[in-house]
């Protein structure tokens, strides 16, 4: 029963079809099918689907767009029930998280941040387009001990470097670790840029971030 649901979902974001996936969404909800299943099992297979036939050109522009949104969509209704499920854990440190300029990407990296966030992190999303000094700012302004860097783009991902190197610029690596992450991300690639983690998934994200407060 659950994996025809998820299946049903995996379809309807290949398809294309946002009300379809917020429906199967919901009906795996009250099925009880837990969250980060529904999104590991059902959304993002889907979403790698997509990006393989945009890949071979099968699929154009507009259908990551629409399957996108429908992923979006189906993920406000996921977040606040993986909040829910690790609501009595207590704060594990303060997060700055954001994809970095130049790239829009921003599902992976939301769900990286709610994750944290339902894991007991203080979390300070920025958002997509964020530049290394903004970084570099709500680091000073927030005393975070965690930096998290996404991207999606091969064209983007030495903005990760550039945020590392902004933050040595203004004195404050020494008090940050920084974690990278994103599809054309890779840890050979985290330590070649001096990240102090890198991580896979949302999962591995979390494992990492409280690996690296631990060791603050
Ligand atoms: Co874009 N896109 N896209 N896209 N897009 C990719 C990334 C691509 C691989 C598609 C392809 O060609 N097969 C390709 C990149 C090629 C490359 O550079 N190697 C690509 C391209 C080319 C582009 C454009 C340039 C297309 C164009 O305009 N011609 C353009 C760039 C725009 C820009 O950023 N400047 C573009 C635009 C878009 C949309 C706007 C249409 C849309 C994004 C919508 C949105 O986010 N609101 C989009 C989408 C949806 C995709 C694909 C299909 C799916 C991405 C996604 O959301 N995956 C993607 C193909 C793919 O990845 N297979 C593709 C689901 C998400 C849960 O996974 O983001 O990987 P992911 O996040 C994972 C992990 O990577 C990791 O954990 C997450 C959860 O498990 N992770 C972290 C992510 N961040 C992390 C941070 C961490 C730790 C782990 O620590 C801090």
């Amino acid at each position: 029963m659950s994996s025809q649901l998820l299946e049903q979902i995996t379809a309807a974001v290949v398809e294309g079809d946002p009300d379809a996936t917020v429906a199967g969404t919901r009906e795996a909800l009250a099925a009880g099918v837990e969250p980060l299943r529904i999104i590991n099992e059902g959304l993002v297979p889907g979403m790698r689907t997509v990006g393989d036939k945009y890949s071979s050109g099968e699929y154009f522009l507009p259908n990551l767009i629409v399957s996108a949104a429908g992923m979006k969509q189906a993920m406000a209704l996921l977040e606040p029930e993986l909040k829910a499920r690790r609501e009595t854990v207590k704060s594990a440190g303060t997060v700055v998280i954001g994809t970095v300029r130049g790239d829009i990407h921003e599902i992976g990296k939301s769900l990286v941040a709610t994750m944290l966030s339902a894991n007991g992190f203080e979390v300070h999303d920025l958002g997509v387009d964020v530049s290394a000094e903004r970084f570099v700012d709500t680091v000073r302004e927030t005393g975070a001990g965690l930096v998290g860097l996404s991207a999606l783009l091969t064209t983007t991902m030495m903005g990760q470097k550039k945020v590392i190197e902004e933050l040595e610029r203004a004195g404050l690596r020494g008090g940050v670790k920084v974690m990278v992450g994103g599809a054309p991300v890779s840890q050979a690639f985290a330590d070649t840029i001096g990240a102090d983690g890198y991580a896979q998934d949302a999962v591995a994200a979390v494992e990492l971030a409280t690996r690296l407060a631990s060791r603050r």
